[in-house]
């Protein structure tokens, strides 16, 4: 990371949230129904038009929707389900019958690779939203790409889902090579980190951000006391252990909340005393219900994160509002992200029916989701040619929270605008 490209853009922090404000999701308008007399108004009221069926057109997501980290996978179905509840009557005006088609990848690589198989052999499906782990999308979207399926991705941060250059993957979110030099920025700058302890989870997001943030630290001088992957989620006496006696200022841990959670109390419990760090992957309530007052004892905890709270983007107040009337709860991270990915699909479906005049192919809707300019939720959205935002959000946030019903609490204490690396 450029620290001096960090610390300029820096003095955007929060005044770039409210020059970013931007409007609900626009569609282009809808064509206006011209055969009514112009001169003659009707003596009764005339009877509502009904469009010409033009079939169904299906929208699939995929996410976890059941495992330890389906309150993030459930929020991207829930995001996306509420767009096209939303944002779907162009399409429905135009004869469309517009479905949901949402898919569970149990946040497991081969799970999310046999779904891709049915999905694109669902060929009323032309567009979709997810995933929520780079380690499925990334071989999932191999599936996508061979069928000229369009992808968005809400949530997924590794390069690799978009450094491959394939047409048919984008996402509404920024890159882990950008994040986590942010977050060993913070360590380094901010908390005064002389010594981290590196943990990550092994997967594609996970070793990732631990390697991106430990080539940071080591160009700052940041003594790494270890360097460690693991897929334990219940007992972790033996990281824990050497780690308490080695006391390094910052544990950087790589990976989801759902096993972070468990983890942080652990190494709370057996006396670590500094700060816990991490990336988006910790951004769920359910962490707090996990690690209680791990969170805020000793050093506490801060991540950086590609999706803001709702509360970030002033265009999101009514979808919150709408989102918890419909579900029953606050949205969690990626859920606008979602909304917004459905908002691109829907759109960019339209652009491409209306150039074709009919029901446009996959390939079609691929190239006009690249053409697009939309106004969503979390920022205007218009895609560079491998698929990334051009410039994409960055928070750091500061964790007060100890329980799942206080996690709003927490605190953004820096957010950025930081340009996509390319390919
Ligand atoms: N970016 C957070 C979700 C984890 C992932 O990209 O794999």
């Amino acid at each position: 990371m450029n620290k001096r490209l960090l610390a300029l853009l820096s003095v955007l922090v929060l005044a770039s949230m409210l020059l970013a404000a931007c409007g609900q999701p626009v569609a282009t308008e809808a064509p206006v129904a011209t055969d009514a007399p112009a001169t003659e108004a009707p003596a009764t009221e005339a009877p509502t038009e009904a469009p010409v069926a033009m079939g169904t057109i299906k929208i699939a997501t995929q996410s976890p929707l059941s495992g330890g980290q389906s309150l993030l996978g459930v929020a991207i179905k829930q995001g996306a389900e509420l767009a096209l509840e939303q944002l779907g009557g162009d399409l429905t005006a135009m004869g469309y019958d517009v479905q949901l088609a949402p898919y569970d990848d149990q946040a497991t690589p081969d799970v999310g690779v046999a779904n891709a198989k049915n999905i694109v052999a669902d060929t009323e499906i032309l567009c979709g939203v997810g995933h929520l782990n780079s380690g499925v999308m990334i071989p999932s979207s191999e599936e996508y790409h061979t069928a000229g399926l369009a992808f968005i991705s809400p949530a997924n941060t590794n390069p690799v889902v978009t450094t491959r250059g394939y047409l048919e993957v984008n996402r509404v979110v920024g890159r882990d090579d950008v994040q986590a030099p942010a977050a060993e920025e913070y360590a380094f700058s901010t908390l005064g980190a002389k010594s981290v302890y590196v943990i990550h989870d092994k997967t594609a997001y996970g070793q990732g951000v631990a390697e991106f943030f430990r080539t940071a630290a080591e160009e700052d001088g940041i003594e790494i006391l270890a360097f460690e992957g693991t897929e334990e989620t219940a007992n972790f006496d033996a990281i824990v252990t050497p780690l308490v006696a080695s006391n390094p200022d910052v544990v950087f841990f790589a990976g989801i909340y759902n096993q972070a959670g468990v983890f942080f109390k652990q190494a709370r419990e057996a006396g670590f005393e500094g700060t816990f760090l991490g990336t988006d992957g910790m951004d769920s309530s359910d962490l707090a219900d996990l690690a209680g007052d791990a969170l805020t004892s000793g050093g506490g905890m801060a991540y950086t994160t590609v999706a803001g709270p709702a509360s970030a983007y002033p265009a999101a107040a009514t979808f919150a509002a709408d989102y918890e009337a419909k579900f029953g709860a606050a949205p969690e991270a990626y859920a606008a992200q979602a909304y917004d990915s459905m908002g691109v699909c829907l759109a960019s479906i339209k652009a491409a029916a209306e150039a074709a005049g009919g029901t446009p192919t996959r390939a079609q809707v691929a190239e006009a989701i690249r053409a697009v300019t939309y106004e969503g939720l979390t920022s205007t959205i218009a895609f560079d040619e491998i698929g990334d935002l051009p410039v994409a959000k960055y928070f750091i946030i500061k964790v007060n929270a100890t329980s799942k019903d206080t996690w709003a609490s927490n605190e953004i204490i820096a957010s950025f605008d930081l340009p996509s690396p390319g390919k």
